[in-house]
């Protein structure tokens, strides 16, 4: 096996966990490029779950996850994760695990601002997990962030804290809240900074070790290509690139270490939080998506708005993100339906397209143009194998492949490991 990046290619929770989980056994390194502890990845191994936010999925093998510069990294939260983890028994230690030293840290002034910002805006609002990703990225490129080689050196960050304080205290201000507690701010660095740096190390050279030794790494993605906050819906969007283009960036290896970027990607579609979503489905049918596919966030346990499968958004994404092949999940969720849709287009303004235009505005004017397509009664759950699955649900997966321009790589039937279909 080449070096695999996994990419969502739709709204996020496509059912990543599970994928790179699979993956992750076969590989020597897991990484995390972007995001932080926004994202929910569910595994299930062996009929336990776990639920992962901020770590690689590959710490519940045993294999070295890698946390690259290229995350934000909340250090509070990330104790929580490991302890919660060891509490189920998973081994975690700087042997298997490390942190990049140059990733920006988040502070409870982030989320604090998260929620600020969330609450003022109304309707408006862009329905973020309100973990101070968005602040956090901002300080980061503002050139004001914390990072994890900071925590070694408080008592020499006079400036840079100035610079922090002075932005969060002038933004907190026009709220109404009161100035950054400093003082307060580094008492709780202090005290968290040698549990974080135990395993803070320059990642982009653990992973140059890792490769000459021949080692085949597997890039884990967070959120999804239409999330991306550049090629996404924005501004519903997260602050980072989740496309597979930003492995390089968020990890410190050239641009070839991608290897083959597998697109995950959900037999129908879901999103959480506000924007435009083109073949949402208000009706009992969104309602029976949602509940046969267990349609809650991880992290924030939100419902998920539910719709059809849009064969536009995904051919969008495989082609922004250079996917590969795909794995499709969750295609149980769709038994027992008399037909299926599938979106092969947009009408907008009285004209045909065949792309998501840029704009917001034309986002949320699509009309979806669906293709019909016959069901299937019997159950695909746990099907491990063709031979297992009913002829219209092979169909179903034939006409996606056709429409996205990508082929299948695999197939999901359950959150179980090994209830997977491999294609080639
Ligand atoms: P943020 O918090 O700034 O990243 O939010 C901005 C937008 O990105 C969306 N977003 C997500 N969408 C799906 N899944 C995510 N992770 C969790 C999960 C979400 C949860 O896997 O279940 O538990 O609610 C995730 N993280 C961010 C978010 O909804 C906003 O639209
Ligand atoms: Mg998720």
């Amino acid at each position: 096996m080449a070096n695999v990046t996994v990419i969502g290619a739709q709204w996020g929770d496509e059912g990543k966990g599970k994928i790179v989980d699979w993956l992750a056994t076969r590989a020597d390194a897991v990484v995390r490029f972007q995001g932080g502890h926004n994202a929910g990845h569910t595994l299930v191994v062996d009929g336990t779950t776990y639920k992962l936010s901020l770590l690689p999925s590959g710490i519940v093998t045993g294999t070295l996850s890698l946390i690259g510069n290229g995350v934000v990294l909340d250090p509070w939260a990330l104790k929580a994760e490991i302890e919660r983890l060891e509490g189920q028994g998973v081994a975690i230690s700087a042997t298997n695990f490390g942190i990049a030293d140059n990733c920006a840290l988040i502070l409870p002034l982030h989320g604090e601002l998260d929620g600020l910002r969330e609450g003022a805006a109304g309707k408006g609002k862009i329905g973020t997990t309100k973990r101070g990703i968005g602040p956090a990225y901002e300080d980061k490129v503002g050139r004001r962030a914390i990072r994890v080689c900071d925590l070694a050196h408080l008592d020499d960050l006079e400036a840079q804290l100035d610079r922090l304080c002075a932005h969060h205290n002038a933004l907190r201000a026009g709220f109404g809240v009161d100035p950054v507690d400093r003082a307060a701010l580094v008492a709780m660095l202090r005290e968290i900074a040698p549990f974080v740096l135990q395993f803070a190390q320059p990642v982009w050279k653990r992973l140059r070790d890792v490769r000459a030794d021949g080692a085949r790494i597997l890039f884990e993605g967070a959120q999804g290509v239409l999330l991306d906050v550049d090629h996404g819906t924005y501004p519903f969007v997260t602050s980072s690139n989740t496309v597979s283009g930003s492995v390089a960036a968020g990890s410190g290896l050239g641009p070839k270490a991608a290897g083959f970027v597998l697109g995950i990607v959900k037999a129908y579609t879901t999103r959480v939080g506000s924007g435009p979503f083109p073949t949402e489905l208000e009706d009992e049918i969104g309602q029976r998506l949602g509940e046969r596919g267990h349609e809650f966030g991880t992290v924030t346990a939100r419902k998920r708005r539910c719709g059809w499968f849009d064969a536009v958004l995904v051919r969008q994404s495989c082609a922004i993100s250079g996917v590969t092949g795909i794995a499709l999940t969750k295609l149980d969720v769709l038994d027992g339906f008399d037909t299926v849709k599938i979106c092969t287009g947009y009408r907008l303004d009285g004209r045909e397209i065949d792309y998501l235009p840029s704009s917001t505005v034309e986002q949320a004017r699509l009309e979806p143009v669906y293709e019909e397509m016959e069901g299937w009664q019997e159950s695909t759950e746990g099907a491990r194998s063709w031979a297992e699955l009913p002829a219209q649900a092979i169909k179903y997966i034939r006409r996606i492949e056709e429409l996205i321009e990508c082929p299948a790589a695999s197939v999901s039937t359950s959150p179980e490991r090994d209830d997977t279909i491999l294609v080639r």
